[in-house]
């Protein structure tokens, strides 16, 4: 038997957090994650998506905020892979505080590259970027070579993260690279997002617990595709034999308005009746599409989504009904 390789994660608890760690585990990897002290204080509150696994992984405290925090924990675990996924990753809260999003996506990064280089030049990292480099988009489809145009401080801080990344690779060998993911879904992500905000107002308004549902702007047109399906693309990329940057997607749009539209009719509802605009939820500059071009994963990692956005939304659903009932 080969030995046993260890991966760290932060943002562990987020969504894709634990759908990696679930996938890592079935792999025999030893599963590490960093979270801040305030989770380990309240577990059954800020750990519910990893509760069933928890005996199986390794949680270190420590601050995105804090480099010799972080320093600590590499230079012990000394990973075969790391896995920076921590991130303020919520862009309305970006426009309330562009300060905080700033500080720890960027310096957050900065400081598990500058940890790699001094302590643990091995450790393979991977980096949590995003489609909202694109922002407003210069190109209908959008593939590694589009050119970056953020639209908010947490666009501004995933470029500066993918540049980060970049450069520790070119200057210091470091085998880093980006994962320009598009948005990704499922029963576990944050109700702050509008497809969960959807899913859930769906779920709770067919059990009369909720009467309408509150939105922005739903003419903007996302490529949503499962998380479960993109971690393991997270994972393939680690396992090439050069580091390289990739964009992960579905190829296809639609707009919130769609989701919303299929989410109330699958529990036999009219969306029209139950939604109602709110311009306080309008963004000060909006993305308004984004449609990923993923030939190069299809390609190179042999990667494809395995599922559809009907099915995305049916399941979404269908936990929310479960979990309101
Ligand atoms: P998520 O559910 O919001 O999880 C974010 C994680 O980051 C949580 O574990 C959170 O910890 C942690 N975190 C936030 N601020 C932190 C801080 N100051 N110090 C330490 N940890 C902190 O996000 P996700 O959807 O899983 O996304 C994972 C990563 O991919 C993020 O970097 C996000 O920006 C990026 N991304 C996401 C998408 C998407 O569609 N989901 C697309 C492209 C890129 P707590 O639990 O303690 O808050
Ligand atoms: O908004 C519109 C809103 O907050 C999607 C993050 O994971 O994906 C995510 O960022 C769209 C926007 O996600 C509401 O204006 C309308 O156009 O679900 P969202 P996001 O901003 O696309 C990217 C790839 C990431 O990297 C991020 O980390 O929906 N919208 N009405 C609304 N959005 C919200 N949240 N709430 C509404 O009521």
């Amino acid at each position: 038997m080969g030995k046993i390789k260890k991966a760290l994660i932060t943002g562990i608890t987020g969504q894709d957090g634990s759908y990696l760690s679930e996938f890592l585990l079935k792999k025999n990897y030893q599963v590490y994650g960093l979270v801040r002290r305030v989770a380990l204080e309240d577990e059954s509150h800020r750990l519910w998506r990893i509760k069933h696994i928890l005996k199986k992984i390794k949680l270190n405290s420590a601050s995105l905020e804090s480099y010799a925090s972080i320093v600590k924990i590499i230079q012990k675990i000394k990973p075969d892979e790391i896995y920076h996924l921590g991130a303020q990753s919520y862009v309305a809260y970006s426009f309330e505080d562009e300060f905080s999003t700033l500080n720890t996506n960027i310096n957050g990064t900065h400081y598990i590259l500058s940890a790699i280089k001094d302590f643990s030049p091995k450790s393979k990292f991977y980096f949590a970027g995003s489609s909202e480099m694109f922002g407003k988009v210069q190109k209908n489809k959008q593939d590694e070579k589009t050119r970056f145009y953020p639209r908010s401080a947490y666009g501004i801080s995933k470029v500066a993260g993918f540049e980060l990344t970049r450069n520790y690779r070119e200057a210091y060998k470091i085998f880093a690279c980006t994962g320009i993911l598009f948005n990704h879904e499922s029963p576990r992500r944050g109700f702050e997002f509008v497809t969960r905000k959807i899913s859930s107002s769906v779920a709770k308004i067919k059990l009369g617990k909720q009467k309408t549902l509150q939105l922005g702007n739903i003419y903007a047109k996302r490529d949503w595709g499962h998380a479960k399906d993109y971690v393991e693309a997270m994972w393939l990329m680690l396992q090439q034999k050069k580091p390289e940057d990739f964009v992960i997607g579905t190829g296809k749009m639609h707009s919130v308005k769609d989701f919303a539209k299929l989410a109330f009719s699958i529990v036999g509802l009219n969306y029209k009746k139950y939604i109602r605009f709110n311009k306080n939820l309008l963004r000060p500059s909006e993305v308004d599409t984004l449609k990923a071009n993923y030939n190069k994963a299809k390609k190179n990692l042999k990667w494809k989504p395995k599922t559809n956005f009907t099915q995305l939304v049916k399941e979404m659903v269908k936990e929310d009904l479960n979990f309101f009932k």
